[in-house]
């Protein structure tokens, strides 16, 4: 049984979410399901959470309109990208409400939960209780007028509501109010030494990531975890008292994988949950890791009842975008439903790309050119280009049939027997979550034909040897058998193309998608709409009895002599650089909207006030009117002007940062205020006397000071 996590239904899916979690779910469901495993794979999306009430107030919609929006976006994403699960249901579905709230009533009457009066932030304008992020106000620290309840982003202090200077809500602005409030907890600390035996003994296998996350958790000392909330929007808690009270997000949704499996099969469900023939893994990314190994467990325990826990939860880390950290508020990210319109017919491209650059172990970057690189060097160059030719030539010469193996030379079984070594380490890697590295075996075989068949030159020995050219060309087309069958877990759109070229179907498993009764799937060419987007006018070959599967890959003489193929159709497209650019410019665009957005908040800051003066310190300063003579910039520095300046004493140099906000040009013959009397100082070598007074705002913005029309120089600011 594969889960995934349960996307918010917030926003659309981007590709951090597909490379952290949805497309190695789907090569692994894939390949497991090719071998004639038997898979339930679900997912659905997690509707409930304070961001979500958030984003519904801020459209001025319910939160209901928000999760159906974006429910609806993020399954035809899944569907698009050939991301198939059993079942994508939702959080906000009766069936979940029912089992989240049955399974918080069985640990609630068990006496599972210890519960806890706290003093929470209420705001009485908004009526609702505010989570800190909720929250702002000045932060103690660096004076930042706009700190969060639980961070402070300008100077990064992890702070609480109560250190925030006027706290106010985020809402509605009110100032907000401590208001008493029980909520009931999961005593974590009750699993230490369980989770302990189980993860830290029983799992040393998880990944290091995984593994040491667990371990930090539990060294540290679990802590009870709230699984209750004061808010409208979601699973209403199901005791008595307990109204405007909700089930906790996190404590509702990893249920929501149980719920969808029983919306699916409802009467064999725990035929899936309950068995300890079921290995249960869980795709996420590496923020959820404590909820699926920690809380979620735990939760299953408490509960009792035979529930299984995870037998490993291969956890990725983030995907950044050109650099920057993906994110859904700035909109710096490449959301899945604008890539499928932005690359129609593209979706392998995506999955490889994505699995090519996973971040399976450390972060890692996504950007276009490499994306470009990937597609035309490696997808259309190797694999499409091998096939292309292998196919091309076996039509040119011999019809459009397979032509006889012959004598096979040292080179012919070499080459052929490098692909069941090339799938052991193929196989090892897709059981090991190792997706990345599995991707690059894959491809070996690809790099293996490409180098066969350039090496061989099937369209020079054709000019003397045809019986030769027959075996190179026999040779080609098992090896593209072989492809047709290894790339389906990752490249799933192009395997089938590739599989209706050669005039043969897929074993590719039994999936639940018709819930009790099962589906097999052979991929027979033109049967496949309901999963693939076939090209429905694409040349169909010949129907075939030949279904490949995973276990014959690998295996000689795939495709028998004489076996009819289809024509040609190209696997790949070049990407031009005009596509790339066009993504590059969206991304410019929003940089640079960010950091105008950025400068135009730095503006509106006003330090705060300095300590109290007297007016006798006022007085030793004398400030003069002046007026600027000759400019120039100091050479080799970028901020500094020398102004020659008629201060109505005297004329003197004043050297002044002000280079980056005037040109020399600009200065000449402006009047400006200065302070005449500060003690003279040598600037690059040049004595300057005096320092022009300027009005500098929070973002930078320097203007100097003048009086509102022309007096003498020398004239004194007081
Ligand atoms: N909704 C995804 C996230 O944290 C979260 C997963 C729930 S899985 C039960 O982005
Ligand atoms: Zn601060």
């Amino acid at each position: 049984m594969v889960t995934c996590a349960l996307p918010y239904a917030n926003g659309p899916v981007h590709i951090g979410h597909l490379a952290g979690v949805y497309v190695p779910a789907d090569i692994y469901v894939r390949y497991l399901r090719m071998k004639g495993e038997d898979v339930l794979y679900i997912c659905g999306s997690d509707e409930h959470g304070v961001p979500i009430t958030i984003k519904a107030r801020q459209q001025g919609c319910s939160p209901q309109d928000i999760v159906d929006k974006y429910h609806k976006m993020i399954k035809d994403s899944f569907t698009g990208l050939g991301i198939n699960f059993d079942i994508y249901s939702r959080t906000s579905s009766k069936v979940h409400e029912a089992n989240a709230s049955s399974f918080f009533r069985r640990l609630f009457d068990n006496e599972k939960f210890i519960t806890k009066e706290s003093e929470q932030y209420y705001d009485p304008e908004a009526k609702t209780f505010l989570a800190d992020r909720y929250i702002v106000g000045t932060c103690p620290k660096c004076g930042n007028p706009d700190a969060y309840g639980d961070q402070c982003e300008k100077c990064g202090s992890t702070l609480s509501p109560d250190e925030l200077v006027n706290p106010r809500s985020t809402l509605s602005g009110a100032q907000p109010e401590k208001r008493k409030t029980t909520h009931w907890y999961l005593p974590l600390d009750k699993y230490e030494e369980w989770l302990r035996q189980w993860i830290l003994e029983g799992h040393k296998e998880w990944r290091s990531t995984v593994y040491g996350q667990c371990k930090s958790w539990i060294d540290g000392g679990l802590q009870p975890r709230a699984v209750s909330r004061d808010l409208e929007w979601g699973v209403p808690v199901p005791v008595e008292g307990a109204e405007g009270k909700v089930l906790y997000v996190w404590f509702d949704a990893p249920i929501g994988y149980i719920s969808n499996s029983q919306e699916l099969l409802p009467n064999s469900w725990e035929k899936w949950w309950k068995s300890e023939d079921t290995k249960l893994v869980h795709f996420i990314g590496k923020d959820n890791i404590v909820f699926h190994c920690i809380v979620f467990p735990s939760m299953l325990k408490a509960y009792g009842d035979g529930y299984i826990l995870p037998d490993n939860v291969p956890a990725n880390e983030f995907l950044n975008l050109e650099g920057g950290k993906i994110s859904t508020s700035r909109n710096w990210a490449v959301w899945a439903n604008e890539y499928l319109v932005d690359f129609p017919g593209k979706q392998d491209v995506l999955r490889y790309v994505l699995t090519a650059n996973a971040p399976e172990t450390k972060d890692n970057d996504f950007s276009w050119k490499d994306f470009q690189t990937r597609n035309n060097s490696e997808l259309v160059a190797i694999f499409g280009n091998f096939v292309n030719r292998a196919i091309v030539l076996t039509h040119k010469y011999f019809g459009g049939k397979v032509p006889a193996a012959g004598e096979l030379l040292p080179i012919d079984r070499e080459t052929l027997a490098q692909v069941p070594e090339i799938k052991k380490s193929l196989e090892a890697n897709l059981e090991g979550y190792h997706f990345r590295e599995a991707l690059k075996d894959a491809m070996e075989i690809a790099r293996l034909g490409n180098k066969y068949i350039s090496d061989s030159e099937p369209w020079k020995v054709a000019k003397t040897d045809m019986a030769r050219t027959a075996t190179i060309l026999n040779v080609c087309l098992q090896i593209c058998a072989d492809l047709a069958v290894a790339f389906e877990p990752f490249t799933p759109f192009a395997a089938e193309k590739l599989r209706n070229m050669l005039g043969v179907s897929l074993y590719a498993g039994t999936d639940h998608r018709k819930g009790e009764q099962e589906t097999v799937n052979t991929y027979k060419p033109g049967e496949c709409e309901a999963l693939h987007t076939v090209d429905a006018d694409a040349p169909q070959a010949p129907q075939s009895g030949i279904v490949l599967t995973w276990a014959r890959l690998g295996e000689e003489n795939l495709l028998p002599e004489g076996h009819e193929i289809g024509a040609a159709e190209l696997l790949f497209a070049k990407i031009e650089d005009d596509a790339i650019q066009a993504q590059l410019d969206r991304l410019e665009k929003i940089k640079a909207e960010k950091e105008a957005a950025a400068a135009a908040e730095a503006a509106k800051k006003v330090v705060p006030q300095k300590e109290e003066c007297t007016y006798e310190d006022f007085e030793k300063m004398d400030i003069r009117t002046a007026t600027v003579l000759a400019a120039e910039r100091v050479p080799k520095t970028d901020k500094l002007l020398k102004l020659t300046i008629d201060t109505g004493i005297d004329t003197r140099t004043i050297v002044s940062g002000i280079a980056e906000h005037y040109s020399p040009e600009e200065m000449v013959g402006k009047q400006i205020v200065i302070l005449a009397n500060l003690k003279p100082r040598m600037l690059r070598g040049i004595e300057s006397k005096g320092m022009i007074l300027m009005a500098q705002q929070g973002d930078g913005k320097m203007r100097f000071v003048t009086p509102q029309e022309t007096v003498t120089n020398g004239s004194i600011v007081g």
